[in-house]
């Protein structure tokens, strides 16, 4: 399953731009690292090519707080790794949703998220009157990322950033930002700069946060001046929280609902384009989608088809999904996410009722597809 998961992340990554997760990497990593240890000695650098210290001094200058000297120490301490170019350039054939979702809605996933939340209860509560966030979706993020924190990546960030800053021209701009940032984090937070493993993108901690979102959005929620996102609950749960509060999360609003759409011809031109709310509810009836009578006309939404093994499902999704997908641009990711998070709070009673049914192996059902 693990190996799956890191082929369809690894997928998504490389697809979708960049992603605050990755679960992706680390079960590639063993292996690979055996591979390269034996290079390690040829791929140290001694000098730094005139193009990439210019782009090195110009990103001290625009990151501000570091200087040039102190990227070039860190660029000379990174190791170019072939592993982190082939993790991002798996073919981009994305999974079905059908079969992304065998790899999030499982049992285990699903249990250890109702553990996670019973045993970090207090934090999440807090977590929730400070940043309005419902803890549930807080939980499955973490769970979605990094099993609530078991798989946090092996890669060192600086041989990720480093490599995809400087040799993967198609996402250099964008990577060699966040080298420059992670450089300027680390010195924030003392830590050394090859001490910090992440995933083959260079995302950290519980919650898989790039350098940028964790100066930007992690918080020190146990207040002890630290923003601890490897080993700190309190710090990953807040940190979490705080994204999605200041992203624009409305605690309780609706995120998802399922849709029958009678005539597909008539709504393809709105299942383009990104995955902002483009449409209303009202907007959607009148071309024939029968949206649950719960929601009113003029509740802005954004359609999407999600692929079974029979055909497609419709569902649609509200501003909350919106924001979700800003953690990671996927709606296939927000949709596990949001799944994740129903099965996490839904009572051990609703289990029972499943008894009578063989439990294992099968897709479990979801609440907002009732
Ligand atoms: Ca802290």
């Amino acid at each position: 399953m693990n190996r799956l998961s890191a082929l369809i992340l690894g997928t998504l990554i490389g697809t979708m731009g960049f992603g605050l997760q990755a679960e992706a990497a680390q079960n590639t990593h063993a292996h690979h690292h055996v591979q390269n240890h034996g290079n390690r000695a040829q791929n140290i650098k001694s000098k730094i090519p005139p193009k990439d210290d210019a782009l090195l001094k110009k990103l001290a200058a625009d990151a501000g707080g570091i200087t040039h000297e102190e990227l070039r120490s860190a660029y000379l301490q990174a190791e170019k790794k072939q592993s982190i170019i082939d993790a991002m350039n798996r073919p981009g054939e994305a999974k079905p949703w059908y079969k992304y979702r065998q790899i999030f809605i499982v049992p285990k996933r699903i249990n250890e998220g109702r553990k996670f939340l019973k045993d970090n209860r207090a934090i999440f509560d807090r977590a929730a009157s400070t940043y309005q966030v419902n803890p549930e979706i807080v939980a499955a993020i973490i769970g979605v990322e990094t099993y609530y924190g078991a798989n946090m990546g092996n890669y060192r960030v600086l041989d990720a950033l480093y490599t995809l800053g400087f040799h993967y021209p198609k996402r250099a701009e964008y990577f060699s930002k966040e080298f420059a940032n992670y450089v300027k984090l680390a010195k924030q937070q003392g830590w050394k700069h090859n001490e910090i493993k992440g995933s083959y993108a260079g995302a950290m901690g519980m919650g898989q946060f790039m350098p940028w979102s964790y100066m930007r959005w992690a918080v020190d929620f146990n207040n002890d001046g630290h923003k601890d996102l490897f080993h700190n609950k309190a710090d990953a749960i807040g940190s979490v929280a705080n994204y999605f509060h200041e992203h624009g999360w409305i605690y309780g609003a609706p995120v998802t609902a399922k849709v029958k759409v009678e005539r597909p011809e008539k709504i393809e031109s709105l299942l383009a384009g990104d995955t902002k709310p483009n449409t209303t509810v009202g907007e959607l009836r009148k071309l024939g989608v029968t949206v649950p009578a719960v929601y009113e006309n003029k509740v802005r939404c954004r359609l999407f088809k999600f692929q079974t093994e029979k055909g497609w499902d419709y569902y649609i999704g509200f501003h909350n999904f919106y924001v979700i997908t800003r953690y990671n641009k996927s709606p296939l990711y927000a949709m596990a996410v949001y799944d994740l998070s129903q099965e996490i709070i839904k009572k051990p009673a609703a289990e029972n009722s499943h008894h009578k049914k063989p439990a294992h192996g099968k897709p479990v059902s979801h609440s907002h597809k009732k």
